[in-house]
């Protein structure tokens, strides 16, 4: 499911520095959640600056649940499909690393090989559960997690490895929280995602002002979205990923639809809410096809005409 983007995405090399480079600017980097092109290319447009491999999107749009039922592989060929669809940098959503320590490896020269970014990987066991959804949620432990982080740091060349610290969505509380960051720093991770499901931003705010190490600090204000830009970026933290947001308003827009469509027996009272083709046909890209197809045809004759 590859798109022939028109601008040849950067390498996997340039797409880490530019991630990287997104986590260590003073402003607060914006990250859009996708699960196909069509999506990344939208978050483009409006003007984020990374794009998330969520695994809640990839897994919703295949019908499934997010926890661990999509192999390793599938998730990579979406991922890959998002970085050869956008000039943005992709940072991959990685659940918890598909299995143990060697699992992680392979997963790190698989993503770094296929032009992704970097990877985000959670503290929670294998199958993880989606942290919004009540279960299990325990804490893989620690000495696995950090062996993890530190095999990811070692094996990869550019890809940008981020620890994600599920303690306050496990109850194990701030001080685990804490004691986990300093522990993944040292392993290696290259930035921490801190993540909450509390309805206000207090959590990771605490989080933030507690954390005394070097690494820039991601949250996912999903459930606390009140929080602005601003607040988040005077309290220091680096990026905020917005992981699902835009699946949400395409299924609440698409139910809306086909309902209507449904009870009036026409298309004709949604048709002004509905995209035009012709924004179909410019996310295809296919004023540029036809533009190259001219292009080539032209050449061919050019070509042809001096063989004569
Ligand atoms: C995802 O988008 O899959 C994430 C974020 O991991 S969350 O759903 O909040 O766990
Ligand atoms: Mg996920």
């Amino acid at each position: 499911m590859t798109v022939n983007a028109v601008t040849p995405p950067a390498t996997q090399a340039d797409a880490a520095r530019a991630l990287r480079d997104a986590l260590e600017s003073p402003q607060l980097a914006r990250v859009m959640g996708a699960h196909n092109p069509l999506s990344a290319r939208l978050a483009e447009e409006a003007g984020f600056d990374v794009i998330w491999s969520s695994g809640l999107e990839i897994s919703a749009a295949a019908g499934l649940p997010d926890a661990n039922i999509l192999a390793m592989p599938q998730c990579l060929d979406a991922a890959t499909a998002l970085a050869d669809a956008v000039a943005a940098p992709v940072l991959a959503d990685c659940d918890s690393g598909f299995g143990n320590v060697n699992n992680v490896i392979h997963m790190v020269r698989s993503y770094e090989a296929r032009g992704i970014a970097g990877v985000c990987i959670e503290d929670k066991q294998f199958p993880k559960l989606n942290s919004f959804i009540e279960g299990n949620q325990d804490l893989a432990p620690l000495d696995d997690f950090a062996g993890k982080i530190r095999a990811a740091s070692e094996v990869r060349e550019n890809l940008v490895v981020v620890a994600r610290l599920e303690a306050l969505i496990s109850g194990k509380g701030m001080d685990e929280a804490l004691r986990r960051a300093e522990v993944y720093e040292r392993a290696g991770a290259d930035a921490l995602l801190i993540h909450s499901k509390r309805s206000e931003p207090n959590e990771v705010f605490d989080f933030r002002e507690a954390y005394r190490g070097d690494l820039p600090v991601i949250v996912v204000p999903t459930t606390y979205n009140q929080v602005t830009v601003g607040e988040l970026e005077e309290r220091g933290f680096a990026m905020a990923i917005y992981a699902n947001q835009a699946l949400r308003s395409s299924l609440r827009a698409m139910r809306e639809t086909l309902i209507k469509i449904m009870q009036d027996g026409t298309t004709r009272n949604v048709e002004g809410d509905l995209a035009s083709l012709k924004e179909i046909f410019d996310l295809q890209q296919v004023p540029q096809m036809l533009e190259r197809q001219a292009r080539y045809e032209e050449l061919g004759r050019e070509l042809a005409e001096v063989g004569r």
